[in-house]
């Protein structure tokens, strides 16, 4: 499937923004001539994402339902002179207070230096040019060096809030080198997976649910993505119910900055999962290695799932399994992590050494080297346990959007519908804040306020330990909803709050559809 073009913004926006859409569009291409002198050529967008459930499993491979949202990064774009050497880039933002103006060369090949320790916004542009870059000399050949480009751009995903600015940067940026470089058809698969790896780039060990999720989404679906055996993103429709069951994501406004915390959270969770995996692998004594796959540290928790299987029930290919099938090896897995892994206070180097059969050195080796990570403990137990019962969950909320609950003269039961639903949300909630340990007191003030309003389901989305929740309120409710928040959490906490602010604060989100290009006439 390939990016599409788009033919008028009512392709790529909901009806309700529109017009304000509309105004920003023709404000930013004004703009981009009053910088550079001359019209944009085309304009690349991919928009940011909230995810409804599977969090923190993407990087073990397992499946997630995020859906796009209407925020997103627009790039108007000017392809420069082919005869310029070094090409060049020039670089602006319509928030120039923010995100100052810049300017650099393309070296040759397109082997652009990133610094990943300063944390500098062009970064994500350039990790955009690297991987578009790889992409296109292997269809082009290793001398490929890409044109230079004006570029300004408007974002509107508010940075470290949990809704992924960073991947719709990225996707944006790599889809306008795609573009600039004369590519037509840019396929969806391949520039997922050029974001994912461009985003590594960056110093952040992602998984690849945020890069799907701004690149796939058709308008009106959530999107059911899976890793193994190989990237693949689903469409669903949400079952439409009266009242319409509608996500509303609220800002805790406790800003969780990855490039300061991933040493102690998220990149430490990554490692966590990665050791589980190797250590349940030993624990068993699997015949087969874990498959090196396409985890940020080469193997996962769902490697080791498949690997555990094929050796004790000779299933070869687990992708073929039923859903009901799979569900019940993650309920043995999660009874073995159980008993196997049974150390709650965690498990210091020397002890995975032990397990493992290696030495210390080599544990520091394998894991704790690509990334930077600072910690004495592993909660391996706890980690194992909440992807595995996560990964149960997106199973079961997946099956029932597919074959939602019905009443007895064969309607949807929205009622039940939306409580099991919600159920599963708010479990996922309990396990992100008792035993991955990723959300905040904030977040669970604001879930908790949420369900004594009228959510059937509340919880963190993104990374956690801050940033983003994410609600599903039946549309009759979302009013009181928002009534309650501002009075018990935004106003009683931020005494300088103002309506724009509150207005940032509470998003309600249709789905939204994915990357685009613009071309403009
Ligand atoms: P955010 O919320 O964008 O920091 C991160 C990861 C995802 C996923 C979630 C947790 C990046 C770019 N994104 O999201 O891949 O692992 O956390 O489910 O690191
Ligand atoms: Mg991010």
């Amino acid at each position: 499937m390939e990016v599409p073009t788009a033919r008028s913004l009512a392709d790529v926006y909901p009806e309700a923004s529109l017009s304000v859409q509309k105004s920003r569009w023709q404000a930013l291409l004004a703009k981009f001539e009053q910088t550079y002198g001359r019209p944009a050529d085309f304009v690349s967008r991919s928009p940011g994402r909230v995810n409804i459930i599977g969090e923190h499993i993407d990087y073990s491979l397992y499946e997630v339902i995020p859906m796009a949202i209407t925020a997103d990064v627009l790039m108007a774009v000017a392809i420069r002179p082919s005869n310029e050497t070094p090409p060049k880039v020039r670089l602006t933002n319509v928030h120039p207070e923010k995100f100052p103006t810049r300017e650099f060369e393309i070296p040759s090949e397109g082997d652009i230096a990133i610094d990943a320790t300063t944390h500098e916004w062009t970064n994500y542009f350039k990790a955009g040019i690297r991987g578009a870059s790889k992409l296109l000399q292997e269809k082009k050949g290793k001398e490929f060096t890409s044109l230079g480009m004006d570029v300004l751009v408007d974002g509107t995903v508010p940075s470290g809030g949990g809704l992924s600015s960073s991947a719709a940067f990225v996707c944006t940026s790599a889809l306008a080198v795609m573009k600039a470089n004369g590519e037509d058809a840019v396929d969806k698969t391949k520039l997922t997976e050029l974001a994912i790896v461009s985003e590594r780039a960056v110093g952040v060990n992602s998984g690849g649910m945020d890069q799907s999720a701004s690149v796939f989404p058709v308008q009106g679906s959530a999107l059911y993505v899976s890793f193994k055996p190989s990237l693949t993103a689903k469409n669903v429709t949400i079952p439409t119910t009266d009242p319409e069951i509608t996500f509303v994501i609220a800002q805790s406004f406790v800003v969780s900055d990855k490039h300061v915390t991933a040493p102690v959270c998220y990149n430490l969770r990554v490692v966590e999962c990665t050791i589980a995996a190797a250590c349940l692998a030993k624990i068993f004594g699997l015949k087969a290695p874990l498959p090196a796959d396409a985890g940020p540290l080469g193997i996962s928790l769902k490697g080791f799932h498949d690997t555990y299987f094929e050796d004790k029930e000779g299933i070869k290919d687990n992708s073929k399994t039923s859903v009901p099938d799979l569900q019940k090896q993650l309920e043995t897995l999660i009874d073995l992590t159980d008993n196997y892994l049974p150390q709650t206070g965690g498990y210091t180097r020397d002890e995975i050494a032990q397990i493992l059969g290696i030495s210390k050195e080599g544990v520091e080796k394998q894991f704790l080297s690509s990334f930077p990570v600072r910690a004495e403990q592993f909660l391996l137990r706890q980690r194992a346990l909440h992807v595995f019962t996560e990964a149960l969950r997106v199973l079961q909320f997946m099956d029932l959007l597919l074959k939602p609950p019905t009443t007895s003269d064969g309607e949807t039961d929205s009622k039940a519908l939306m409580k099991q639903l919600g159920d599963l949300m708010n479990e996922t909630q309990d396990s992100c804040r008792d035993v991955y340990e990723c959300s905040c007191p904030e977040i669970d003030e604001l879930c908790k306020l949420a369900r004594g309003a009228g959510a059937y389901g509340s919880r963190l989305t993104g990374a956690g330990w801050g940033g983003c929740s994410v609600h599903l309120v039946p549309a009759d409710k979302v009013d009181k909803v928002k009534e309650v928040w501002e009075r018990e959490y935004y106003r009683k906490r931020f005494s300088d709050m103002t309506p724009e602010r509150l207005e940032e604060a509470i998003v309600v989100s249709r789905p939204g559809s994915g990357s685009c290009v613009y071309m403009v006439q």
